[in-house]
């Protein structure tokens, strides 16, 4: 019998963090083995905020030495770049004929990068479609995704849904799978943890940058605990040693932090050590693999869209 499929995707649109980890790739990594698996690059994303093609090449290899070191064997799962696979673009554009302006205008997304000061591109506007079509082409059951993704898994829904009311079932609806605890990592700032809002803690960092950034993290006296670093201290430690742990360090913002920096250091360090062995080589082999794989299984479903569309 068929394994369910089991997608996810990162925008090489910059350097990764521990949202990005906690909200994303520790659930693909905790649960690929027993699906079959999908990592993707998605750097046609990325280019909706990045304009910068040597940011774009560099970034492009980071991710995937992110995605190994963080766990992911290449040969349990089919690790590739979404701009080598063309079939992403062709059903993207196909979904864009099916959905409406003001149904893409409800994107919270798109009105939150708008607000962020980015440039309102027709790229940003449609990338739930171009995202629907990543999830789609595959048959994929579940996408882990942090909280800010879950209104595009519905999109992607909807995308189905759409296309089969209109040309007949071919496409499977998917679901999201959010973890709770993990669904939103604050940042520094106490706001979502993202690229964009320079708010982030490194995932493969140096322990000078972890401390810089766990040193920036604000904290308010309100409240028993300084929530914000509590909310990311709790990622990578038990909660019952925690509670005693702030209890006898009421008020000792330095001292909390001093043990998250320690904390998150002992977490991350063997990735980091793992990621240093990684080659570009290794990861131009993983993507010419991966990519061969994606081909294979999307063009086989864009044949049948082609002809469910009547271009074919
Ligand atoms: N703070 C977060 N907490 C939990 N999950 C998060 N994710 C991102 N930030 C957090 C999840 O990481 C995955 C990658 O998302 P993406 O690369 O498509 O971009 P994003 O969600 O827009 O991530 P950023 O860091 O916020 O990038 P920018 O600033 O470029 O927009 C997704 O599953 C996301 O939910």
């Amino acid at each position: 019998m068929n394994k369910p499929v089991l997608l996810t995707g990162l925008q090489s649109s910059g350097e990764l963090h521990i949202g990005n980890y906690f909200g994303a790739i520790k659930p693909f990594v905790d649960l690929y083995e027993a699906y079959d698996s999908y990592l993707m690059v998605a750097d046609y994303h990325a280019l909706t905020s990045l304009k910068d093609p040597e940011a774009v090449r560099k970034n492009i290899v980071e991710v995937v030495k992110d995605y190994l070191a963080s766990g992911v064997d290449p040969k349990k799962a089919i690790i590739f770049k979404q701009s080598t696979v063309p079939a992403h673009t062709e059903l993207a554009w196909i979904f864009d004929c099916l959905v409406s302006v003001p149904f893409l205008m409800q994107g919270h997304a798109y009105k939150d990068k708008v607000a962020k000061g980015l440039e309102a591109n027709a790229g940003l506007f449609t990338y739930p479609m171009l995202m629907a079509a990543d999830i789609l082409l595959y048959d994929t059951d579940v996408v882990p995704v942090g909280e800010d993704q879950r209104q595009h898994v519905e999109y992607a829904r909807e995308a189905a849904v759409k296309f089969n009311n209109t040309y007949g079932e071919l496409f499977k609806e998917p679901k999201e799978k959010i973890l709770s605890g993990v669904g939103v990592v604050p940042g520094t700032d106490g706001k979502k943890m993202s690229k964009s809002y320079k708010n982030t803690v490194p995932l493969f960092g140096t322990k000078d940058e972890l401390a810089k950034a766990v040193m920036s993290i604000v904290t308010d006296s309100s409240g028993d605990r300084p929530e914000n670093v509590y909310a990311i201290h709790k990622l990578v430690r038990d909660e019952t040693e925690l509670t005693s742990i702030y209890g006898s360090n009421q008020g000792n913002y330095k001292a909390l932090k001093e043990m998250l920096i320690e904390d998150l250091d002992r977490y991350l360090a063997p990735m980091r050590e793992k990621r240093a062995s990684i080659t570009s080589a290794d990861v131009a082999a993983v993507l010419e693999d991966g990519g061969r794989q994606a081909r294979a299984v999307s063009e086989a479903k864009m044949e049948k869209v082609r002809k469910a569309v009547g271009v074919a």
